[in-house]
């Protein structure tokens, strides 16, 4: 794929601007081998998110919830950054506040370094007792990847689970108002592979559309934020991230 007249167009918006947020979702990764959820052969297409990814189907089948993430997690570790990562890493060297915004639970973006990351669901390389027993999301060791049970909390007993927002729970209070300031304050978003529907996530980018930042879109498919973007490029995150990073440094370049 060369670069087009809308990644050109995304450059330019995005060379304007000196606060930049970078949303991003599960189509981020998956040029690193890592599942999606809902286009097609999503994670949700075969399995049901109120059984694997909520405090009810934990409660009701432990065993069964603890055993999907850990297989999840040989996954993600064996995983490395692809091009997406590393095109978003290098924006930090071309504008001079940069913060991603991730509702992935993978720590890909850490991984290619970027050092200001922002994770709305979590991360599934912590785990918290179940129970909360020594206050609000008691840290526990990170267990075994292949422990086939789930571990008990060393402080309370009670079971140990990844330290991420399933359906129906409440997101990191101090991350989701991070979230939000940033996303009311930057002059440009550049959304990276989300369908844009999971909520509170998906009111970002309308906030910062509202806002009058710049909404930037990159994705293999519309979208429910295609509509409100000033640009929306569709193509694989790994290949016009890179297109786009690189006209910027030219904008740069030629501006010097
Ligand atoms: C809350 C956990 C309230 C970690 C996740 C109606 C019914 C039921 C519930 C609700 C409802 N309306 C609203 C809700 C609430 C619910 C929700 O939004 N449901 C949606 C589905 C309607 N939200 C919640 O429950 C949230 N909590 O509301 O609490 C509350 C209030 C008071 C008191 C207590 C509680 C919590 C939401 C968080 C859920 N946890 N994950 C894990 O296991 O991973 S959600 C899950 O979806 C992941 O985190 C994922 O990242 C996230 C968002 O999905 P996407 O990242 O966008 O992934 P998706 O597959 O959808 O899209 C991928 C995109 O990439 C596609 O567009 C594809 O085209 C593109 N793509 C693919 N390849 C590429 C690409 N793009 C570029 N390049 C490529 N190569």
């Amino acid at each position: 794929m060369r670069l087009t007249d809308d990644m050109i167009q995304m450059a330019g918006l995005l060379s304007t601007a000196t606060r930049v947020v970078v949303f991003t979702g599960a189509g981020v990764s998956k040029e690193s081998g890592l599942d999606t959820f809902r286009d097609a052969g999503g994670v949700w297409q075969a399995i049901d998110p109120e059984e694997y990814a909520s405090p009810a189907g934990f409660r009701r089948q432990p065993r069964k919830v603890w055993q999907w993430y850990q297989a999840r997690r040989r996954k993600m570790q064996a995983a490395a950054p692809n091009p997406a990562h590393y095109a978003i890493a290098e924006l930090e060297e071309l504008f001079p506040h940069v913060v991603i915004i991730t509702q992935n639970i993978d720590g890909l973006h850490q991984k290619a370094g970027s050092s200001r990351v922002l994770e709305l669901h979590g991360s599934l390389r912590r785990y918290r007792c179940a129970d909360n027993c020594q206050g609000s999301r008691t840290a526990v060791p990170t267990p075994p990847v292949d422990a086939e049970e789930p571990v008990r909390c060393p402080y309370c007993g009670a079971y140990t689970r990844p330290d991420i927002v399933w359906f129906h729970e409440m997101l990191p209070f101090s991350v989701w108002e991070e979230s939000v300031q940033e996303a009311m304050s930057c002059d440009a978003m550049l959304v990276v592979g989300t369908s844009g529907v999971v909520e509170p996530a998906a009111s970002l980018p309308r906030e910062a559309r509202a806002a009058g930042a710049y909404l930037l879109e990159v994705n293999l498919e519309p979208t429910a934020l295609t509509h409100r973007s000033h640009v929306s490029v569709q193509g694989r995150a790994g290949v016009v991230l890179p297109l786009v990073v690189n006209q910027i440094r030219a904008y740069q370049q030629q501006g010097a």
